[in-house]
């Protein structure tokens, strides 16, 4: 593929999951180029231009976004600006892969959906990379083959080692719980209808309105059910299952371990640390399919805007449980065609 063939990436936010982006679209994506980037952090900026073989640096995402040497944009910026930044590429033309949460707001998910059905093209993939992890998508299989039955209820695990900040629920809800809530939608290929949420602090010393443990109860269409427990703040890893119970199997998500070590009078695997490193494969398939579906004019295999709205519907829902104790009904319109 010469350099008039390659897709020109400007990635917006160059913190942990950005630079991990740029990394990974310089080294292993062979259709793209990053040739802009952009963070508030002019140090994390030049790096990551260093790290794609010397990009440009933009002043501003806007900049970015309306470059004539950027193709297209990922937005690895905080969450509480991804609903705004994809607007913008929308509002520019130009595809955009938007790290979770689309929005932090239903009503900021609602104008990203209208935006692109507004402009009449599938712009839009959001990086609910799960779908894209060898692991997960062996349970899909599983559960689209005769094998098992119709799948009845999934089971997620999904477990940080800590986080760097005092952490409330609607935080963990909006910031984490969204890869479980897209993981159960996906899996049993069915839509939340109510949800009901618990949580606690799970040490004293944290603030008292800490709750960075939670255990999330959801119904869904067509008599499906779903159970997930969010932690993040476990102290020994990063460790995240997905279990289909289905009407005459099961299937469950392995762990993917490299080595069983022995040593000390003990044997047993090695926990990753964090996201990006349990995720790395996950990451780089869902980069080659965006890039792909770019240049191949197909649509993109991992979640839309529509999963994105879902997704914060049921944020939404769940943040409203956890806080008056009751169940709540996810409210979510008929999925328009556009996303059919
Ligand atoms: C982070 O942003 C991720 O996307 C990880 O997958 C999730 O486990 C973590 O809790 C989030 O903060």
């Amino acid at each position: 593929m010469n350099d008039s063939q390659l897709t020109r990436v400007g990635v917006i936010g160059t913190g942990g999951m950005g630079s991990r982006h740029v990394v990974n679209l310089h080294r292993y994506v062979g259709g793209a180029t990053v040739t802009t980037v952009y963070d508030l952090d002019q140090g994390k900026a030049a790096q990551a231009a260093d790290q794609a073989g010397g990009a440009s640096i933009a002043d501003d995402p806007i900049q970015l976004i309306q470059s004539p040497n950027v193709d297209a944009v990922l937005i690895a910026s905080p969450d509480d600006t991804h609903a705004r930044m994809t607007l913008a590429c929308l509002e520019a033309g130009k595809p955009v892969l938007c790290e979770k949460p689309l929005a932090t707001t239903v009503d900021d998910a609602v104008e990203v959906l209208d935006a692109e059905i507004g402009c009449g093209r599938r712009l839009v993939s959001v990086g609910f990379m799960r779908r894209f992890d060898p692991q997960h998508l062996a349970v899909k299989q599983a559960a689209l083959s005769d094998e098992i039955g119709r799948p009845l209820l999934f089971k997620g695990v999904h477990r940080n080692a800590s986080v760097a900040f005092g952490i409330s629920g609607a935080t963990v809800l909006t910031n984490s719980a969204g890869h479980d809530f897209d993981s159960a939608r996906w899996l049993l290929g069915e839509e939340v209808q109510e949800v009901y949420v618990r949580g606690l602090r799970s040490r004293p010393e944290l603030h008292p309105d800490t709750r960075d443990l939670l255990v999330i109860e959801m119904v869904l269409s067509n008599n499906c059910m779903a159970v997930a427990e969010v932690y993040v703040n476990d102290s020994y890893g990063y460790e995240v299952s997905a279990e289909l119970v289905c009407q005459s199997g099961a299937a469950v998500t392995m762990q993917p371990d490299l080595a069983l070590v022995r040593a000390g009078g003990h044997r047993g695997h090695r926990v990753p640390s964090d996201w990006l490193s349990r995720f790395q494969d996950a990451y780089v398939a869902e980069l080659l399919d965006w890039i792909g579906s770019i240049q191949s004019e197909q649509p993109f295999h991992g979640a839309s805007t529509w999963d994105g709205y879902a997704a914060m519907m049921v944020t939404s829902a769940c943040i409203q449980s956890l806080g008056s104790g009751a169940v709540v009904p996810v409210l979510l319109p008929e999925k328009p065609d556009f996303y059919r």
